[in-house]
């Protein structure tokens, strides 16, 4: 048990009065000799200061299981207020913008490196999160790379952005055309996209998951921060950009509604999408496909603001998400693998059997790890982006 400052220092008040009521009369003794002065006690560090019982949570879309945040609130008495942002660009802006109110953030990794860097996030208290030790230590290895000695961020979930169809209406509009073998033709190349737009192609709302995925098409550095990269990229994108029917960052509902039958997305929400279109009694068969030169590694991480106000309670919710029942919950749930290791043996069969979740050793080598773009790269890499989107 922990005892709160208040506590121990009732105890020590109460352990010094209770001495002084116990001694017994006696003969006054001698004056002392002086002494030396004993060293001073340390000073009790100062109490934390009361928190009031709310915890406000910035994170993805579908990507919570049901049941979790009442389960929290339940046990702690802390009122959560949870929202949800599309893209770690709207993230970010938050952030920067300072007073964002959230207390908890899920940024990916690409953008939690240039936020730990900018001061935007604070330190973990790693003493109020015994469930830390549940954690995978090669994915925490990973996220070395955004925060040096993990002092910062806990794996959310991880995944990758990939390719998603509706297999089933995709064949039907590629006619005798055979699927590519590398499933980013679908989305890059004009061959396949001019046939596909009659069933809807989607791309993810953000420069930084499209410019991405479009330079590792063109046989560049995924994460290069080098802007005439970005041009070569955005001149590859404006051959397909008149067969792209959406921008849209809920490919769950694109897909399994119908409104899509090609996507870039992210493997989790592409499994979703497949579920719930069963749910729909939908026979279409829709898939997560894993490119035969790879697909884009990303980490989501949690996080506490700098500017949080409740710090505590924060704490409080990482450990209780890293509880293994928990972390197997959303990986069950949402689709998405969990950093934390003792998670593995409650996750379902058909999850962990699933090869466009839990990828397959031989697949994950193909696969690109998540890099990070300076401000200025960003930046050039947002009006690449733009002028590809407003060039219809
Ligand atoms: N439904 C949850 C989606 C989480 C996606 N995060 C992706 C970050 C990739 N850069």
């Amino acid at each position: 048990m922990k005892l709160s400052n208040k506590v121990i220092g009732a105890f020590a008040l109460s352990a010094i009065m209770l001495a002084a009521c116990g001694k017994k009369e006696e003969a006054p003794a001698p004056a002392p000799a002086p002494v030396a002065a004993a060293p001073a006690a340390a000073p009790a560090p100062p109490p934390e200061p009361e928190e009031e019982k709310v915890l406000n949570i910035y994170n993805w879309p579908d990507y919570i299981p049901e049941g979790m945040i009442a389960a929290f609130e339940k046990e702690s008495g802390i009122k959560v207020n949870y929202d949800t942002f599309e893209t770690n660009e709207a993230l970010h802006a938050k952030l920067v913008a300072g007073n964002s109110g959230y207390d908890i953030v899920v940024p990916g990794t690409v953008f939690a490196k240039p936020q730990i860097e900018g001061g935007l996030m604070q330190p973990l208290d790693k003493s109020k999160i015994p469930n830390l030790a549940n954690l995978d230590p090669a994915i925490l290895k990973t996220l070395t790379k955004a925060d040096p000695d993990n002092k910062h961020l806990v794996p959310w979930a991880w995944g990758f952005t990939t390719v998603g169809i509706n297999k089933t209406k995709a064949e039907k509009a590629l006619g005798k055309m055979p699927m590519p073998e590398n499933a980013w033709d679908l989305v890059f190349d004009p061959k396949y996209t001019s046939k596909l737009k009659s069933c809807g192609i989607a791309y993810l709302d953000s420069p930084t998951e499209i410019i991405p995925v479009a330079l590792h098409y063109i046989g560049k550095d995924a994460y290069s921060n080098d802007p005439a990269d970005y041009a070569a990229a955005a001149e590859m994108l404006a051959k397909v950009r008149k067969d792209v029917r959406l921008f849209s960052s809920t490919m769950i509902d694109d897909i399994s509604s119908g409104k899509a039958c090609v996507a870039i997305g992210w493997s989790g929400d592409i499994n979703i999408a497949a579920e719930r279109a069963k749910e729909n009694k939908s026979k279409d068969v829709i898939e997560a496909m894993l490119p035969s030169t790879g697909a884009l590694i990303f980490f989501d991480t949690m996080g506490i603001t700098k500017d949080a106000k409740h710090p505590k309670n924060a704490h409080a919710f990482i450990d209780f998400y890293l509880r293994a029942e928990n972390a197997a919950a959303m990986a069950n749930e949402m689709t998405y693998p969990t950093g934390n290791l003792a998670a593995m043996d409650k996750i379902k069969p058909e999850i962990a059997g699933n090869k466009t979740i839990f990828v397959e050793s031989a697949y994950l080598e193909k696969m690109i790890p998540p890099g990070s773009f300076t401000n200025e790269a960003r930046e050039a890499m947002a009006n690449a982006y733009n002028g590809f989107k407003k060039g219809k």
